[in-house]
C-alpha cells in the first residue's frame, strides 16, 4: 500500500483546512483526501467526501476507495460548544475516535494523528509549567473525551500496534478560517474586532493566563511528530505542546502598540470557569527531547502575522 494516501477527517476546520495544504506542499505525490460532513471550499479542485465520523461503514468505504494508509482524524466538538450539547459532544467526540481506532486497525493503516487538548487537564493540575506526567481530571465534557481518548489511543497501540501519535494542543490561532466553539477563541476575535477599530469585549477576565500557539507552528509540529521514527515516540497517550502563555490583556497591550486607538473591555461568562480550570503555561520538554520539537513564534511574530493575514483578505 503507498504509504502516502492520505485521508483528513474534519477537514474543513481551523486546523484540517491548512494541514490540507501543508500536506499537499510537502508531499506533491500524495494522494491528500478530505472528508467532513459539509464542503466548505467548493471551489477548490480536490479528493473530497462527505463523511460524519461516527459512521463506521461510510468511513471503510473511503479507506478502501482511496487505499489509505494515514488518517488525520481532527474531526471534533470543542469546549465551550461541548457544554451547551454534552452528549451529543461525547459521542461525537468519543465513538468518532473509536471508530475511527477500529478502521485503522482493520485497514492496517501505517500511521494515525489525534490532537488531545490542555483540555484534558482540570481544576486539580498544577497550572504553572504544567507537566507531562501529572494530575488530569478535566470537568469540561470536551476535555474528558480528550483525556481518555489519550488512554484509547495508547490503548491501540500498545493491544494491537497501531501508530497512533497525538499532540495536546495549546489554543490554536489563525486568520484563514475562523474556529468555532473554543474557549480560546477570544485570541482571534480580538484581532477582526481590532482591525474593524471596533471595541473588544472579552469573554474572559483581563488576567486569565491560557497557552496558545499560531497555527502554523501547529501544523509543523504535527507533520514533524508524523515524520519522527518510531523509536523516538515515547509517549503514547499524547505530547505536551508549548510556544506562548498570555492573558487577554497582554494580548491587548500587544495588539495596542501596532493599533494605538485599539480598546477592549471584559464581560466573562460561562467559558471563564474553562478557562480557570485549564493550565496557564506547559512544560513540553518531553517533545523538544524526544522528537526535537522547537517554535518559531512568539508574541511579536504572531500580531504581526495575524494583522498582515487578516489585512491580505480575511478580515470576517
Ligand atoms: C478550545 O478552546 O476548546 C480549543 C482547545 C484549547 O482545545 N481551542
Amino acid at each position: 500500500m503507498n504509504p502516502m494516501n492520505i485521508l483528513i477527517i474534519g477537514s474543513e476546520g481551523q486546523l484540517g483546512s491548512e494541514l490540507y495544504d501543508a500536506l499537499v506542499l510537502k508531499y506533491p505525490s500524495a494522494k491528500v483526501v478530505c472528508s467532513d460532513i459539509r464542503n466548505a471550499f467548493p471551489e477548490k479542485e480536490r479528493n473530497f467526501e462527505i463523511l460524519d465520523a461516527t459512521d463506521a461503514p461510510a468511513l471503510d468505504r473511503i479507506i478502501e476507495k482511496y487505499q489509505i494508509s494515514q488518517i488525520y482524524h481532527l474531526a471534533a466538538i470543542l469546549s465551550a460548544r461541548g457544554e451547551q450539547n454534552p452528549l451529543w459532544a461525547w459521542d461525537i467526540n468519543m465513538r468518532g475516535l473509536l471508530v475511527v481506532l477500529e478502521a485503522a486497525v482493520k485497514h492496517k493503516i501505517h500511521r494515525m494523528y489525534w490532537p488531545s487538548s490542555i483540555a484534558a487537564f482540570g481544576p486539580n493540575t498544577p497550572r504553572v509549567q504544567t507537566p507531562q506526567q501529572v494530575v488530569m481530571d478535566p470537568n469540561t465534557v470536551y476535555g474528558m473525551s480528550k483525556q481518555v481518548g489519550e488512554l484509547w489511543c495508547r490503548y491501540y497501540f500498545e493491544k494491537y500496534g497501531l501508530d497512533v501519535r497525538s499532540l495536546r494542543y495549546p489554543g490554536i490561532i489563525s486568520y484563514k478560517t475562523l474556529p468555532g466553539g473554543g474557549t480560546t477563541d477570544y485570541a482571534i476575535d480580538i484581532f477582526h474586532k481590532a482591525l474593524k477599530g471596533e471595541k473588544f469585549t472579552c469573554f474572559l477576565g483581563p488576567e486569565t493566563p491560557l497557552p496558545m500557539m499560531y497555527i502554523d507552528d501547529a501544523i509543523r509540529a504535527t507533520l514533524e511528530l508524523m515524520e519522527a521514527p518510531t523509536e523516538q515516540i515515547k509517549e503514547r497517550t499524547s505530547y505536551n505542546l508549548a510556544a506562548l502563555s498570555f492573558t487577554p490583556e497582554q494580548l491587548g497591550e500587544a495588539i495596542k502598540k501596532a493599533i494605538p486607538g485599539f480598546e477592549m473591555d471584559y464581560a466573562p461568562d460561562f467559558r471563564q470557569k474553562i478557562a480557570d480550570s485549564w493550565p496557564g503555561s506547559i512544560d513540553d520538554s518531553e517533545a523538544r527531547k524526544d522528537w526535537g520539537w522547537n517554535h518559531q513564534f512568539g508574541m511579536d511574530e504572531l500580531v504581526h502575522v495575524m494583522l498582515d493575514g487578516l489585512k491580505s483578505g480575511y478580515l470576517s
